[in-house]
This record gives C-alpha cells, sequence and structure tokens, in this order.
C-alpha cells in the first residue's frame, strides 16, 4: 500500500518551523534530509541496513530454536506453525526470549544507534549519552498461516490498536518512550505479517495530549483502551510495516499501530525496543537548542511552529496491566474510570462501534 504522495514532504508552511527543521537537520549524521523529512510528515521511516543481516540471521535462528524447544513448532513444517497460542490472534505470533544477551548498541549497530539518536536530537538526549542503550535477543514472532481467511487489509474499525507505553502516564512531553523501535530481524514483505500503521495518527494523538495537561492512563490507549476507537476514527490512511532483514523501523511514540494477520508461510520476526530520554520533550526551544525530529514531528501534526506545553500533573510509572494483583487491578479500574467518566464529561466519548472491536466505552458516561 504505497503512501500518499502529498505526504512524503512537509506541508506546514512557516519560516519558525522551515529554520527550525534546518537547524535540526544540520545536526544528524546518519539521519538524511529526505529521511527526516519523512519522518517529520508522516511519523515513520525505515532505516536501511540499520544493523547486519548476519546478526538478524543470529537472532532468527534462536528464534526457531526457542519455538523448537517451548512450543514444539517445526520450522519446516509449517502445519505446526500454530502451535504457540492455538486459534489467539496471528498464527505463530509468540514473543520469545531468545537469550540473557545484551548488546550494547554503540558496538553492535553504531548506525542503528546513531539514527536514534538523529531522532531525539543527539545521543546527549539518552541517559549516559546512550552508551546503556542495550538490545537483548527478544523476538516478536507472527509465523503466518498460508491464506489465512482472517487477514484484512489495514483500516480503522479494528481491534488492537494501540499506542505504546502501558508503563506510565501519556503526556504531549512523555520522556519514558522516546521512539518505537522495530528492528527486522527477517524480510518482510507485504501481506506476510507486518505491523499495521494508522499512519496519520500522530495528529489526533498530539491533539488529544494537547488538550489534556492532566495526561492520559496508559490503560486508556493500551489494549482495549476506550480512546483509541475515537483516535482511529480521525485516521484515513493506512499502512504495513514491509522490508528486510536488518533494516529498522523508527515511529514516532505516538503512532497507532496493531499486529496483523500473516496470511503468508514467510515467518515474520521483529522486536520492539523503547529508548528512554532523560528529560521530557519541549516543544518551544531556543534556536542554540535545536528540536529532536519527533518534537518536530509532533509540532507538524499539531500546525504549530512551537508550543509551550504545561504539564498539569506529575509524571506517574504504573505497573503494566498484565502484571497487576488483584488489589491493584481493582484501584487502577477505579481510577481509569474516573478518567472515564471526565473525558465523557468533556464530550470525548467512545464511538458506537468501539464495543464490536473488543475495545472499552466510556458511552454509559454521557448525560441522557
Ligand atoms: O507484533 C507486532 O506486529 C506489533 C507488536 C506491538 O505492537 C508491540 O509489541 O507493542
Ligand atoms: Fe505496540
Amino acid at each position: 500500500m504505497p503512501l500518499a504522495e502529498p505526504h512524503d514532504r512537509l506541508t506546514f508552511n512557516s519560516s519558525e518551523f522551515e529554520q527550525a527543521f534546518e537547524a535540526t537537520v544540520g545536526e544528524c549524521s546518519v539521519i538524511t534530509r529526505e529521511e527526516a523529512e519523512r519522518f517529520v510528515a508522516n511519523g515513520f521511516v525505515v532505516i536501511k541496513g540499520a544493523f547486519s543481516r548476519d546478526y538478524a540471521s543470529h537472532v532468527a535462528a534462536q528464534a526457531w530454536r526457542e519455538l523448537g524447544e517451548v512450543h514444539g513448532v517445526d520450522q519446516n513444517d509449517p502445519t505446526t506453525w500454530a502451535r504457540p497460542r492455538p486459534g489467539q490472534g496471528p498464527s505463530g505470533y509468540a514473543r520469545l526470549k531468545g537469550s540473557d544477551k545484551q548488546h550494547q548498541l554503540q558496538s553492535l549497530a553504531p548506525r542503528a544507534f546513531q539514527a536514534q539518536a538523529d531522532l531525539v536530537g543527539g545521543a546527549h538526549r539518552f541517559p549516559f549519552n546512550g552508551e546503556n542503550l542495550k538490545w537483548g535477543e527478544g523476538v516478536v514472532s507472527n509465523l503466518g498461516m498460508l491464506d489465512d481467511p482472517r487477514w484484512q487489509p489495514p483500516a480503522g474499525k479494528q481491534p488492537g490498536w494501540h499506542k505504546d507505553g502501558w508503563h506510565f502516564r501519556h503526556f504531549l512531553n512523555s520522556p519514558e518512550q522516546a521512539t518505537v523501535t522495530v528492528p527486522l530481524y527477517s524480510d518482510i514483505q507485504p501481506m506476510s505479517g507486518g505491523t499495521y500503521l494508522a499512519v496519520d495518527s500522530v495528529g489526533p494523538v498530539a491533539r488529544l495530549l494537547l488538550d489534556s495537561p492532566a495526561g492520559l492512563h496508559p490503560d486508556s490507549v493500551q489494549g482495549a483502551g476506550y480512546l483509541i476507537p475515537g483516535l482511529v476514527d480521525q485516521c484515513r490512511e493506512f499502512t504495513e510495516l514491509t522490508g528486510e532483514a536488518g533494516d529498522m523501523v523508527l515511529l514516532h511514540p505516538y503512532m497507532l499501530h496493531r499486529v496483523s494477520i500473516n496470511p503468508s508461510t514467510r515467518p515474520r520476526f521483529i522486536a520492539n525496543m523503547a529508548p528512554v530520554l532523560t528529560e521530557p520533550m519541549i516543544f518551544k526551544r531556543e534556536p542554540d537548542d535545536p528540536y529532536s525530529l519527533v518534537e518536530l514531528g509532533t509540532l507538524h501534526a499539531l500546525g504549530q511552529p512551537s508550543y509551550d506545553f504545561q504539564q498539569e500533573r506529575p509524571m506517574q510509572g504504573f505497573k503494566p496491566s498484565p502484571f497487576r494483583n488483584e488489589d491493584e487491578k481493582r484501584k487502577e479500574t477505579v481510577h481509569l474510570r474516573e478518567e472515564m467518566r471526565e473525558f465523557a464529561e468533556r464530550g470525548i466519548v467512545s464511538p458506537s462501534w468501539a464495543r464490536d472491536c473488543g475495545y472499552m466505552t466510556n458511552g454509559e458516561f454521557v448525560a441522557n
């Protein structure tokens, strides 16, 4: 599904923004001007050859080993591929541990490291100048089933869309997830299990965050989050991630995405890395302090050359929903429902199709 041509270029006309973009591009060493433009306009970019194909093969081979040992999957027999989580979600979908090894990214893949540094406005914006940025060997597999009848092209009214970050309150300037970084450990052709993207979701998410200075509970945009359907309803452009082993896809941290069904027997292996920033993002910087491409992507989506964002509540960490005990679940449900009511009172109400696709809704809080 090729991207529409007009979105490949910056469309926001403002000399303040153009100067800021020039200053930022001038600091990039791996990301090219064209890639920077594409990222700011589209919210994602594929960095070709970000790490070696040899390393990708090593990780993929290890994934097959674990699929065999833990799940009884035989690489050469696609009829066994559905064994992890049979009947649930995509065929052969598993989160594999890989090994305990952690690679310092700067040594393993200098290009992957520098591209991420370029995106956030320099390695100094990572803790310890990024020296502690590591990649483990874990993998998300999506092995596929030939002609799986459940396959559908990417579209809005589908389950599973989400914004990454299940462990923090989401603000416009959140530092906990600098990017969604996706290394590709296998070649991914179209219709082969690549992650689906709501390409124009950065704008709706940015607008909601800008209008919500007290932030969003992570469960509102994760899993079955009640805010997701209203956000994807504002999206018109959907695509799927494709590329080759050794490529790295960098997504804007607001980009809504979802798992896809793989209707092929071309196995898909990726990971999902989430570097953090030392400081919250800033949307009003001085001329001698260049914006990051992520900040520029946010401003571009908002149609603002700069924005003085003020949080109305402190940053807050959360235990991710799947790891909460019963007591914690009850407590978070109370907090979430309180927020669902507040948002309904603000007129932000889940659309009627939300429930049919498995999302929560805050419709019950709307006064009749
Ligand atoms: O497996 C995929 O395609 C996407 C995974 C994902 O969205 C996640 O790990 O947060
Ligand atoms: Fe995700």
